[in-house]
């Protein structure tokens, strides 16, 4: 029997960052479709600024291993709407995921196929979980950098094509100077 060498990382609670993972960045261009605002999205990609970033210590795609990562997900919005990432449900749709928030504000929102939706808000020290067959995504709704760990089985993988296409059945926005949970008008099932 080969056994894999155990990994000890140390997360930068400040900046979110571990040394040695891979690390990938997403920009607002990156994310062209998902916002509901179309005209703000054109004006603000002249910037083309940073959505998020994440660093992550992956393995190999076998059942029972289990992948890490943080991610570091800026402050802004697109019109009224905060940034977000992409969201995704998983490639084996029944794997489940943990969230830890480490530092910021934010929330997460979660969704099944039908198009359910649950807000969960989420500040350092909130732990949640993902259960299996929900899309999520998460959702900064403070002025600086929500950071968060996610745990997830190294299988999972991500499905972003439905969320891409349709997005969730439910948008966060800033109103009146509050965050708010509103009906996505151009949702379909
Ligand atoms: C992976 C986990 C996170 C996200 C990351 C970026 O299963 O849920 O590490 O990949 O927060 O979000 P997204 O939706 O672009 O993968
Ligand atoms: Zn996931």
């Amino acid at each position: 029997m080969e056994y894999k060498a155990p990994i000890g990382v140390k997360i930068d609670l400040e900046t979110g960052v571990i040394l040695d993972a891979k690390k990938l960045v997403r920009r607002l261009s990156d994310l062209k479709g998902y916002f509901l605002d179309e005209k703000a999205y054109e004006e603000l990609l002249k910037d083309d600024p940073v959505v998020y970033e994440v660093y992550a210590i992956e393995q190999e795609e076998k059942d029972g291993d289990l992948n890490f990562a943080t991610t570091v997900l800026y402050p802004g919005k697109v019109g009224n709407e905060f940034f977000f990432t992409k969201g995704h449900y998983h490639s084996k749709a029944d794997r489940a995921e943990i969230y830890y928030a480490i530092k910021g504000r934010g929330g997460m929102l979660l969704q099944t196929p039908e198009g359910k939706a649950e807000w969960i808000p989420m500040e350092p020290g909130t732990v949640v979980y993902v259960p299996p067959y929900w899309a999520h995504r998460t959702v900064n709704t403070g002025d600086e950098p929500f950071i968060f760990l996610a745990i997830y089985p190294a299988d999972a993988g991500h499905d972003y094509g439905s969320i891409k296409g349709k997005g969730f059945s439910k948008l966060v926005v800033e109103a009146d100077g509050d965050v708010k949970v509103i009906d996505n008008p151009k949702w379909k099932v």
